[in-house]
């Protein structure tokens, strides 16, 4: 698999210039009330013996696990990605100077389930690729899926599978360049994406699983995500399609949460809240590895996917 500069959002954005005007003339109001939980998998379990479901719920905005990947393997991955060809090297300025805003190592259903077959057999590559790829270090998506299986109750937590066996990708590293921004947004693979062929749309809630690799700046700081304490529904719509959430949000006194990463650090959230990362602002790719998850109370499986 070579890097794929091809990126394209899955469904149109709203025009990027007006939701950062949105963002600096409306803040958001950070809830102290609405705290995430963490810093490790014990202390979770230890406040909330089920964790997921009060994800599901909105009563928690995140849960954050800190040093849950070693910070000097994040290094030594990001290393290999660029002598393996599959991200560029920021030195060399000939390449970093394309005007690249998001390379992805891994398999997208938002970006490629329109071409099911495209679709698994492109997955298909990513898990042949992954076999080796963290050779030497530890596996980040083992830690991602293992954190994930800790939390969650006793449920099986699986790469998202359909009836003929044939799997989806199993994680996605996203390396974002420049003023990258995603603007707020919902994700949900049947109520945004309405990929209904899908086996994975057979779950109620949708969740990210994000584990940081590396900031656009180095010691902490640089840009973040902000979890919104608002779920999606269809009246919100024309304010994320508009560019306009934060001043809706600021109208209807909507809270929200900032979640500071540093490398190492892997955190869930609800993705059926709406999310945003602002536009990068320092020198380096933010660098993140990225699941999606389906998960329904009532369902002893736990899908993972890409
Ligand atoms: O990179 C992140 O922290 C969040 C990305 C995001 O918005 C998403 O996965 O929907």
């Amino acid at each position: 698999m070579s890097a794929d500069p091809n990126w394209k959002p899955a469904s149109p954005e709203p025009e990027r210039d007006t939701s950062l005007a949105d963002l600096k003339a409306f803040p958001p109001r950070f809830d102290p009330a609405w705290a995430p939980a963490g810093p490790d998998v014990a202390a979770v379990l230890s406040g909330d013996p089920d964790p997921l479901r009060s994800l599901a719920e909105a009563r928690i905005p995140a849960i954050i696990l800190r040093g849950a990947y070693p910070a000097a393997d994040c290094a030594g991955l990001i290393g290999r990605f660029i002598s393996r060809g599959l991200m560029p090297d920021p030195a060399a300025t000939a390449s970093s100077a394309e005007p690249r805003r998001r390379i992805d190592i891994g398999t997208s259903l938002g970006n490629r389930g329109g071409d099911r077959e495209a679709f698994f057999q492109h997955a298909a590559e990513t898990q042949a690729l992954f076999k080796s790829l963290f050779d030497g270090f530890r596996n980040p998506v083992d830690t991602l899926y293992g954190s994930l299986a800790a939390l969650a109750g006793g449920k099986r937590v699986l790469t998202a599978r359909e009836p003929d066996g044939r799997s989806y990708g199993p994680a996605i590293f996203r390396i974002h360049y420049g003023d990258h921004a995603y603007a707020p947004h919902f994700d949900h693979v049947r109520l945004r994406e309405k990929r209904f062929t899908y086996a994975a749309s057979r779950f109620v809630n949708q969740f990210a699983g994000i584990l940081c690799l590396q900031n656009d700046t180095p010691n902490g700081g640089g840009t973040q995500t902000i979890v919104h304490h608002r779920l999606w529904t269809p009246e919100v719509e024309p304010a994320l399609s508009s560019g306009t959430f934060h001043a809706y949000a600021h109208a209807q006194g909507i809270g929200s949460c900032a979640v500071g990463l540093n490398p190492g650090d892997l955190y869930f959230f609800n993705t059926q809240c709406i999310h945003e990362v602002p536009a990068l602002l320092g020198k380096s790719p933010r660098i993140v590895l990225a699941v999606f998850i389906g998960y329904s109370p009532d369902d002893d499986e736990i899908f993972v996917w890409s």
